[in-house]
C-alpha cells in the first residue's frame, strides 16, 4: 500500500513551503489572482489565503476576471474577490489554481513579485517563485499547508474556504487524487470548523433551473464513438441564450457524462457568445485528457483538462477537438492493446 506523505514536498522547480512562508512574512501588499470562470478550488483557495494572510495583517486585495455567480455567495469573505484590478498599488501578485497567466484573463499583465500556487500537471512555471506539488488534491490542499507552516490559526472561516476546495476538486471525494493526505486535511478542517453538510449542500444540491435545461439539451446530444470509448456533447450559444445565459452552465456535466460503462473519455464542447469555442475533457485514467487539451492549445490534469480556441468560428474548431480527442482515445487503444469490438 502506497501512502501519501503528510509533509508536503519540495516544488519541482521554485522554492520549497518554507521559502515561500518566509517571502511571505516579509512582503505586506498582495493581490490574488485566480483563474477565469472560477471554480470551488479556484475561490476556496483564493479567499482561505486572503483570510490567511488578512489575520497576519497584511494588505490583500483578490481579484477574479468573471463576475461571481450567486452559487458561491455561501463562500466566507466571497463579497471581497474583486472583479476590477485594484487601483492600488500591491507588490506582489500571488497565482492560485492557473496553469499559466492568460488564464486569469486575455490581457492580464501582474506587476512587482509573481508567486505562482498549483497543482497542475501543465503548469508553465511562469512566476518568480513557483510552488507547484501536482500531488496535491486541490491548491486548498495546498494553502492548508502553507497556512500551518506559518503558524496561522485556521478560522472556521478560512476551514470553510479551503474544505470547499478539497472538496470539489475531489468531486465530493470520489476521484483518484482523493489522497490520505486530502482525507487528512479535510478531516483538520471540519475539527476546525468547516461545515461538511452546509458546504455540500451549498455546492451540490442547489441548482438553478436553467442549469438543468442546459443539461437536458446537452444530453439529447450525446454522441457515443469509437465502441463507445469517446463520449461528446455540445452546447450552443442559442441555448444558454434560451436557459439563463453563461450563469446556467452546468457544473459537472462533462464529468457526469464518463460516468457511464465503457467510456474513457467524454467531451463537452461549448460555443460562447463570441462565437469561438471552450471545451472540458475528463478521463477514467486511461486516456490522457492533458494531452489532448495541450493538442487543442490547452491544459490541466491528466483526467480532466480544458481548452479555449479563439481563433476559429465554432464549427471549424468542433472539428479539430474531435479529430484531437479522437486520435488521443486511438492512441490509448493501440497502446494499451485493447481489443476492438
Ligand atoms: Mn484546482
Amino acid at each position: 500500500m502506497t501512502q501519501t506523505p503528510i509533509t508536503a514536498p519540495v516544488s519541482s522547480r521554485g522554492v520549497s513551503l518554507e521559502e515561500l512562508a518566509d517571502l511571505l512574512r516579509e512582503r505586506n501588499n498582495f493581490l490574488i489572482v485566480s483563474h477565469m470562470r472560477p471554480d470551488g478550488d479556484c475561490l476556496g483557495s483564493t479567499l482561505g489565503l486572503y483570510h490567511g494572510l488578512v489575520q497576519m495583517g497584511k494588505k490583500v486585495a483578490a481579484y477574479n476576471a468573471t463576475p461571481l455567480v450567486d452559487k458561491w455567495n455561501f463562500i466566507p469573505g466571497v463579497k471581497n474577490v474583486m472583479n476590477e484590478i485594484p487601483a492600488d498599488p500591491y507588490d506582489v501578485t500571488i497565482f492560485v489554481d492557473c496553469g499559466g497567466v492568460n488564464r486569469v484573463s486575455d490581457d492580464f499583465a501582474p506587476t512587482g513579485t509573481t508567486i505562482n500556487i498549483d497543482h497542475h500537471l501543465t503548469n508553465e512555471r511562469f512566476g518568480d517563485y513557483n510552488y507547484i506539488d501536482v500531488e496535491a488534491c486541490a491548491v486548498g490542499e495546498q494553502i492548508f499547508q502553507l497556512l500551518n507552516t506559518l503558524s496561522v490559526p485556521v478560522s472556521p472561516e478560512i476551514a470553510s474556504c479551503l474544505y470547499l476546495s478539497i472538496l470539489t476538486d475531489t468531486g465530493g471525494f470520489r476521484y483518484s487524487n482523493t489522497s490520505s493526505r486530502a482525507l487528512q486535511v479535510a478531516g483538520d478542517l471540519v475539527a476546525a470548523g468547516a461545515q461538511p453538510g452546509d458546504i455540500s449542500q451549498a455546492v451540490y444540491e442547489t441548482r438553478e433551473k436553467g442549469e438543468f435545461m442546459l443539461t437536458a439539451r446537452a444530453l439529447s446530444r450525446l454522441t457515443y464513438e469509437l465502441d463507445d470509448h469517446l463520449v461528446w456533447s455540445e452546447l450552443f450559444w442559442k441555448d444558454y441564450q434560451e436557459c439563463g445565459g453563461i450563469e446556467a452552465e452546468p457544473e459537472g456535466l462533462v464529468s457526469e457524462m464518463r460516468g457511464v460503462r465503457g467510456v474513457e473519455v467524454s467531451c463537452l464542447m461549448h460555443e460562447t457568445d463570441e462565437g469561438w469555442l471552450r471545451v472540458g475533457f475528463r478521463g477514467k485514467g486511461s486516456v490522457d485528457c492533458s494531452a489532448i487539451a495541450q493538442a487543442c492549445g490547452g491544459g490541466g490534469h491528466f483526467n480532466a483538462s480544458g481548452a479555449a480556441i479563439k481563433n476559429k468560428k465554432y464549427a471549424e474548431a468542433k472539428e479539430i477537438v474531435l479529430a484531437e480527442v479522437r486520435k488521443g482515445v486511438q492512441r490509448w487503444r493501440t497502446e494499451a492493446g485493447v481489443k476492438i469490438r
